[in-house]
This record gives C-alpha cells, sequence and structure tokens, in this order.
C-alpha cells in the first residue's frame, strides 16, 4: 500500500463530527501508509455524486442518509434493516459500506430547556401544536425555527417532516444558517427551536431540551466508512484500517470528541490524534 499512483480522496461534510472524523481518517491512513487527500465541507448530495463519478474515493456516511436520499425508502425499519439494505443497494453503485460505528447521529428539534419546560413542550407534536396556537391566535408573534443549509431540501427533511406532523407554516418562520450556528441560535434565543444532530456536544453544553421525535420519523444514522469497490480492491489493508476506526466510536465516544471542539474549542486534529494515541492507534 506504500506505492500509489494518486493519493486517496477523501471527502467529509460540514460539520465538526465530520471534521473530527476527517482527521482521525486521515491521520490514521497516513500511519498506516497511505496517502490521503481530505477534502471537507462537501455538501451531502455532491459527495455522493462525486464518488459516483469517481472523483472521490471514501466518506463516512450515516446509513439513514443513504437509505431515504440516495435509495428513496420511505418505509421505516430497524438500525440493522437499515444497514443491509443501504450496504447492499450502493453496492449496485460499486460502493462499499463498511462497518457500521456502534451509534446514531439522527437529527432531532431542541429548545432552551428552562424555555420548553416552562410552556410544557417535550414532544415534537406539543411543539407543533404550540405553533399552531400562535399562528391562530398571536397573529404578531412569529415561531422562529432554525435550520441547517440542507435539511429544507432535503428528503428525510422539512417537507415530509411537516407532513407527518401536519405542521403549518405560513409565515416567514424559518431561519437557515451554518449547522454549527443553530445551537448558539437556540441559547441566545434568536430562534424559538432549531434542528440539531443528537451527538452535537453542543446538545449537553448548552443545555438544550432534546423533543421527543414521537411520530417516529427520523430514521437511525450511524456513520459508516464508504468506499469506492475499485479503490478497495487497489488498496490492501484499507477496508481493515477503517473498520478500525469505526469500531472505536459510538455514541458516547463521538459526543464527547465533538464537545471537546464546540465545547472546549480544540481543533478537531488535536482531538483526533489525542484520540488515536490514547488507543493506541498512533
Ligand atoms: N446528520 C444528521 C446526517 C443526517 C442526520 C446531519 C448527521 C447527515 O446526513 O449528515
Amino acid at each position: 500500500s506504500s506505492v500509489q499512483a494518486a493519493p486517496l480522496v477523501l471527502a467529509t461534510k460540514s460539520f465538526t463530527e465530520q471534521h473530527i472524523l476527517s482527521a482521525m481518517t486521515a491521520l490514521y491512513l497516513q500511519k498506516k501508509g497511505f496517502q490521503v487527500d481530505a477534502r471537507t465541507n462537501i455538501a451531502t448530495v455532491i459527495s455522493r455524486n462525486a464518488m459516483i463519478n469517481k472523483q472521490i474515493d471514501m466518506t463516512w456516511e450515516y446509513t439513514g442518509t443513504s437509505l431515504i436520499i440516495f435509495n428513496q425508502i420511505k418505509e421505516r425499519m430497524t438500525p440493522e434493516q437499515s444497514y443491509e439494505t443501504v450496504k447492499r443497494l450502493d453496492a449496485k453503485h460499486g460502493l462499499i459500506w463498511l462497518k457500521p460505528a456502534k451509534m446514531n447521529n439522527t437529527y432531532a428539534f431542541a429548545m432552551q430547556r428552562k424555555r420548553a419546560e416552562a410552556e410544557n413542550i417535550s414532544t415534537m407534536s406539543q411543539m407543533v401544536a404550540k405553533i399552531e396556537q400562535i399562528r391562530k391566535n398571536d397573529p404578531k408573534h412569529n415561531w422562529l425555527l432554525g435550520l441547517d443549509l440542507e435539511f429544507s431540501g432535503r428528503s428525510d427533511g422539512m417537507k415530509p417532516l411537516q407532513k407527518a406532523y401536519n405542521m403549518e407554516l405560513d409565515r416567514p418562520q424559518i431561519r437557515q444558517m451554518d449547522p454549527g450556528l443553530v445551537y448558539n441560535a437556540i441559547r441566545d434565543g434568536f430562534v424559538d427551536a432549531g434542528l440539531i444532530y443528537t451527538t452535537d456536544g453542543r446538545v449537553k453544553g448548552f443545555d438544550l431540551k432534546v423533543l421527543e421525535d414521537d411520530k417516529g420519523f427520523f430514521p437511525s444514522y450511524a456513520v459508516t466508512p464508504v468506499v469506492r469497490k475499485d479503490t478497495l480492491e487497489a488498496n490492501p489493508g484499507l477496508a481493515e484500517a477503517l473498520n478500525t476506526l469505526s469500531d472505536q466510536l459510538d455514541n458516547e465516544t463521538i459526543t464527547t470528541l465533538n464537545a471537546r471542539v464546540d465545547i472546549d474549542h480544540e481543533s478537531p486534529r488535536r482531538v483526533a490524534r489525542d484520540f488515536l494515541k490514547q488507543k493506541g492507534l498512533l
């Protein structure tokens, strides 16, 4: 694996967990003798297409994302069935799903804890009822929702969510922003509720109340190394190295790493390096 025509191209998305995975993967694969070209801040759909076009060799993708967006599967299934389904369907495109991490970084809506308790909102349905009540009785108030940049257009996102919860929004109630800014917007009261990723360190760090998805709208999202088949064939040892990394990751571990970046303000690279050293992998 030390003689390579071109570096392996890794694409990751634009939020903390993916920045850490990018650094961790680059450091570990380099240690194993691979060259890595790590490209960050790539949108989900862009990296999928680039993989199919052979411009990218590998990503860390989430099971539910492929299930719903790339494979248009609408039925809900167990995490294991989701994984088996995307593994089977994506193989037809030459994309190999390696070992999934034992984690679920799903979407949820969250509010300031005090505010949620004061208004008696602990589920999505209760938030929707509140929005409806304001819509009918209090036309001057505008319940604001903070969203990341992808959610509005995703098929596991805003439109089907509104349908599932019968959520009507008839005033400009959406505030779209960089995914990492949603947490601050909730904490600081710029929005009434916002879309969060459940393994983000700021959920606990900012004392946010995660609303229960009581209609079971969101699937499970286990992060998994996904690599092109021809890349795997040309690089013996690559699958094993990536599986070694995913074996180390679970919800608690990844949430703690995420918090070191967003709460303790350490760099993703520093956090990734410390983690690998602590596991005896670097
Ligand atoms: N996420 C949350 C996923 C979907 C759920 C942002 C981690 C993603 O596709 O990036």
